[in-house]
């Protein structure tokens, strides 16, 4: 197990669940002082970021990069793999696919969220569900030759109406080709969906390659009230191995959010 957080790069995000925003060498450098082991960023574009400077960013902090959201995608142009448009779907798929291939010189996965779409107008279900899985099977396939998974991440109802449970989500993942899709189990929608936590926790499995790390308010774990040993003691029964990410909003600022975050990881995972 290791210790992320979240840092936003993108202004149109903002009011988001990301601790740290704009400032990446700020972010590095207080992420670093509270022994956080990796950042996860949501970037604008692979194009805004220049890997010499985020190299020398992480060397200098000593931290690694846990994963890269792709969801600007859809915040910033309203691209995504569900979209009637086979225009918009290519553009969804090349941008996702750029963002794959800047994070695994990192070593870093990509993050499927917002950018898988819903369906909606003359697009029914069963052909969005189809559009999406062509579309992870491609991009499973190139994380794949890049050395890492793809972590597709799902999404409460009222983010997106393809595919918000586990029990619907394994079916799916395992129907795909690739066997390179992990999940990545983002508590605050888990939470949303789930009668149990823990329980979806093992549903997911040997699935689960990343943690959203996150309180029913989408504050930092603490803020809120789930009681997270079980999640844990589930999260240990499927020897989870990846990134406890804090993806939380910056409540009451950036700072404490992300104290708080690393004071709850310490508490529930026991490593220091
Ligand atoms: C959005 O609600 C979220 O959880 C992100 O991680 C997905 O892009
Ligand atoms: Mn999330």
């Amino acid at each position: 197990m290791r210790s992320a957080v979240t840092i936003s790069l993108v202004p149109q995000a903002k009011g988001g669940p990301f601790v740290f925003w704009d400032d990446l060498p700020n972010a590095a450098a207080e992420a670093a002082r509270l022994g956080f082991d990796a950042i996860e960023i949501f970037a604008p574009s692979p194009a805004v970021l220049d890997a010499e400077t985020l190299r020398k960013i992480f060397q200098q902090n000593q931290l690694q990069l846990a994963a890269l959201g792709t969801g600007a995608g859809w915040v910033i142009h309203k691209w995504h793999l569900s979209h009637s448009d086979p225009a918009v779907r290519a553009k969804a798929v090349a941008f996702v696919k750029e963002m794959i291939t800047f994070g695994s010189a990192f070593g870093a996965p990509a993050i499927l969220g917002s950018m898988q779409g819903r369906y909606e107008g003359a697009v029914s279900r069963k052909q969005a569900l189809s559009w999406l899985a062509e579309a992870l099977n491609v991009l499973g396939e190139h994380a794949a030759a890049c050395n890492v998974p793809l972590l597709y991440e799902p999404l409460n109802r009222y983010e997106t109406n393809l595919l918000n449970r586990a029990e619907d989500v394994v079916t799916f993942v395992r129907s795909l080709t690739t066997k390179n899709v992990k999940v990545l189990a983002d508590v605050f929608h888990l939470n949303i969906e789930e009668a149990s936590l823990p329980d979806a926790i093992r549903t997911y499995g040997e699935l689960v390659g990343h943690l959203h790390f996150a309180d029913n308010n989408r504050r930092a774990v603490g803020f809120g009230g789930i009681d997270y040993a079980p999640i844990v003691a589930a999260l240990r029964e499927i020897k989870f191995e990846g990134y406890v990410s804090g993806e939380v909003l910056p409540w009451p600022d950036p700072q404490s959010a992300a104290r708080q975050t690393i004071a709850s990881y310490h508490k529930l995972f026991g490593v220091k």
